[in-house]
């Protein structure tokens, strides 16, 4: 990325189950609109995967596979960086930096570990509890303006300007302070089965979620069989009506109708037909990303994965030596 004087944004998804539309929604369509004004980073993050286990061949295989969902959403390697996180090994080098500024009690408010951890706590890797200084260890060496993240994550990026705000004052400046960038709608879609937990990868049935990888005929079923609110008219109300306002929001943002569009031409109207159209809205773009997807052979990935590293490691390699200067590392080479 040569400078262009545009700000920096940052942002990844880990190689570890089928993404989904909630990616997709809360995600990678956000990157896809940022690239105009921003020099965009966009890392596939294979050592958080690594927090919980993974098989070899499954993690490499998703590696390749996210690249192509990065691409399939319109994401241009020629305009934005696409990398592997381990091919920069500055990751994990500031991130031990940062574990070292982190203290037991930042991570400790984490909710997303207390939700994966579960009842678990004792017997869960070291790395999920620590996995938030690795991101931010992520977002800080590319000296990031702003993380296009869900909603999900923004506690993670408010842990990383933290850590950078305590470095930067404990040692010198040497991070800038991200922000976070999250859509209005889109940034929490819901699970099709249970409106109150989020659409995810992990640790759901599959009728939760919608696969990107979906059949168009199996996501037809899943939207056919999502749960509703009772009352039949089609009203935008998360609070008595979260199924359907989530439902909406998936319909909006997949068809670029606003809400208030679909309330008016949906009134009068049930439950029933809407769902229909839904299904064929979610039909017609699942179609229309797998074509693009299954353009992208493993070779291609392969080579912007290569170029992508040529591009990440020296601005990855400028942060790290001013934080290894700051804290008194290496400062006489
Ligand atoms: P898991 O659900 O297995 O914990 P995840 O989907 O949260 O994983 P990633 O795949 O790394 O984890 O997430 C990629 C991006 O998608 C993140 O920015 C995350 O905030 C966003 N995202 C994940 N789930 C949703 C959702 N249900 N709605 C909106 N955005 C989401
Ligand atoms: N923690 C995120 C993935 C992630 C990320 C990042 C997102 C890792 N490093 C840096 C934005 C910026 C997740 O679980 N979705």
């Amino acid at each position: 990325m040569v400078n262009t004087g545009k700000k920096t944004i940052f942002s990844g998804v880990k190689p570890s189950g089928d993404l989904h539309l909630g990616n997709y929604l809360g995600a990678l369509s956000q990157w896809v609109e940022l690239q105009d004004q921003y020099d965009c980073i966009f890392c596939v993050v294979d050592y958080h995967a690594i927090t919980v286990k993974q098989d070899p061949a499954d993690l490499n295989r998703r590696t390749l596979e996210i690249v192509k969902h990065y691409l399939a959403s319109g994401i241009n390697p020629e305009r934005s960086i696409i990398f592997q996180q381990s091919d920069v090994t500055e990751h994990t080098e500031l991130a031990w930096i940062l574990n070292c500024v982190a203290r037991m009690s930042d991570l400790n408010k984490m909710t997303q570990f207390k939700d994966k951890a579960g009842e678990n706590q004792e017997n869960v890797s070291v790395g999920l509890f620590d996995y938030p200084a690795l991101m931010a260890s992520d977002i800080l060496l590319y000296q990031t303006d702003a993380v296009p993240v869900g909603d999900d994550q923004v506690q993670h990026v408010e842990l990383t300007r933290t850590l950078a705000r305590r470095f930067n004052q404990q040692f010198s400046e040497v991070f800038k302070i991200p922000e976070v960038v999250i859509r209005k709608e889109g940034a929490r879609i819901m699970a099709l089965d249970d409106p109150a937990k989020k659409m995810s990868k992990s640790g759901q049935g599959a009728a939760g979620y919608i696969a990107l990888a979906d059949t168009p005929e199996e996501a037809e079923k899943k939207i056919m069989r999502a749960v509703t609110d009772s009352g039949d008219s089609v009203i935008y109300d998360k609070e008595q009506k979260p199924a359907l306002a989530n439902l909406l929001t998936i319909y909006s943002l997949l068809d670029h109708t606003p809400i208030k569009d679909l309330e008016a031409s949906y009134r009068g109207k049930g439950y029933a037909e809407f769902k229909h159209d839904l299904a064929g809205v979610v039909k017609k773009f699942l179609a229309g990303y797998h074509l693009k997807f299954n353009c992208f052979r493993d070779e291609d990935v392969k080579e912007i994965l290569k170029q992508g590293m040529a591009k990440a490691q020296p601005l990855a390699r400028e942060t790290i030596a001013k934080a290894k200067r700051a804290i008194g590392i290496n400062i006489n080479r």
